[in-house]
């Protein structure tokens, strides 16, 4: 049997490829791991109890909350804040950042960005939902309060990004900028192992992923794009696939690993797409990245937009260089 390499002996051992290296980012990654261990736990359990549904409220952009994001959006915090790495987080769920205030997080050099449980109108049927992160080190004065300023900096100044996919198994994939490295859950024991050293997007794959209900009120250049993806053509493996699960952690795992593009494009609903430039676009941007592929707003490098505001939404097309670039060339963004 080859030698199993868990996520934690596997932080360590890169714990040196990492510039500012002193631990600290490594304890932060692994408070992440486990809040994602305990968020699989309810999430399997979802079915047994009677833990789903509304809870009830409406998040920030006004879309209903489901018991779940609320549940997770604790246990992200309350780890985070306990582990002492971490001087203030940003939420998807929450409609202003949370600063923390204990002696232990006093000094702290980074903040995190969250979507908690994504893909939430799945909890309720059983399909696979994802929780998004984003590392930053804080650029305000480390002896004063977190400022806005901490999180609205570019995706180019990641230190470290990553996915958990509650799916058919839980996964765990991240960067530090050192490549893309993922790990699966076995259940059994509570220990995520290396199952996907060094993954690469190929370059060019057959899968499209949109919410093609929207056609009607997508960008023309997208509608051209997507009749092409349509087309027959021997040479280009034409037709592709259309596969769209509405998680978007779901669908951007499967296109990495077997090569395909997610496009979430401005609608006359959202005129800038639906995504969240902090929370989901900007952590995937980067492992893209990192894995070969590309993410970009249809003109623009998704890492290199300045954020504006915390719940700031782009359009998003993400996935395999090749076909991103195709998509662009179609002149993507808003007529
Ligand atoms: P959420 O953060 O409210 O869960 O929304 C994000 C999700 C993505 O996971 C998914 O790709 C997309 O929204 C689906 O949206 P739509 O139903 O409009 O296609
Ligand atoms: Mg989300």
């Amino acid at each position: 049997m080859s030698k199993l390499i868990t996520l934690e002996e596997f932080i360590i051992e890169r714990q040196h490829d990492f510039p500012f290296a002193t631990g600290e980012l490594s304890r932060l990654l692994s408070a992440i791991a486990l809040a994602s261990k305990v968020v699989n736990r309810e999430v399997n359990k979802a079915g047994l109890v009677d833990i789903t549904g509304a809870a009830g409220e409406e998040n920030v952009q006004g879309e209903e909350q489901q018991k779940l994001d609320v549940y997770a959006d604790d246990v992200f915090r309350i780890a985070l804040e306990a582990q002492g790495e971490v001087c203030g987080i940003a939420s998807e769920e929450q409609e202003d950042y949370v600063q923390f205030n204990s002696d232990l997080n006093s000094d702290s050099k980074y903040v995190v960005m969250i979507d908690p449980l994504d893909g939430s109108s799945n909890i309720d049927v059983n399909v696979s939902i994802g929780t998004i992160f984003s590392i930053y080190r804080r650029v305000s004065d480390a002896n004063g309060p977190v400022q806005l300023e901490d999180f609205l900096q570019k995706g180019d100044q990641q230190v470290a990004a990553g996915y958990v996919l509650y799916g058919s198994s839980a996964m765990l994939v991240y960067t530090t900028g050192n490549g893309v490295n993922g790990f699966t859950l076995d259940p059994s024991i509570g220990s995520f192992y290396l199952s996907h050293p060094n993954t690469q997007i190929p370059k060019s794959g057959k899968i499209y992923s949109v919410n093609q209900g929207n056609f009607h009120t997508f960008p023309q250049g997208v509608k051209d794009y997507i009749s092409w993806c349509q087309e027959s053509d021997k040479e280009s493996n034409r037709p592709y696939s259309a596969r769209y699960i509405g998680s978007l952690v779901a669908d951007f795992h499967r296109n990495m690993l077997k090569g395909g593009i997610y496009m979430y494009p401005s609608t006359a609903k959202a005129p800038n797409g639906k995504l969240r430039l902090l929370y989901e676009c900007n952590p995937l941007a980067f492992l893209a990245e990192q894995a070969g592929g590309t993410a970009t707003n249809g003109k623009q490098r998704i890492m290199e937009l300045q954020p504006t505001e915390l719940h700031q939404r782009v359009p998003l097309f993400i996935g395999s260089s090749e076909m991103v670039a195709k998509a662009e060339s179609f002149g993507v963004v808003n007529n």
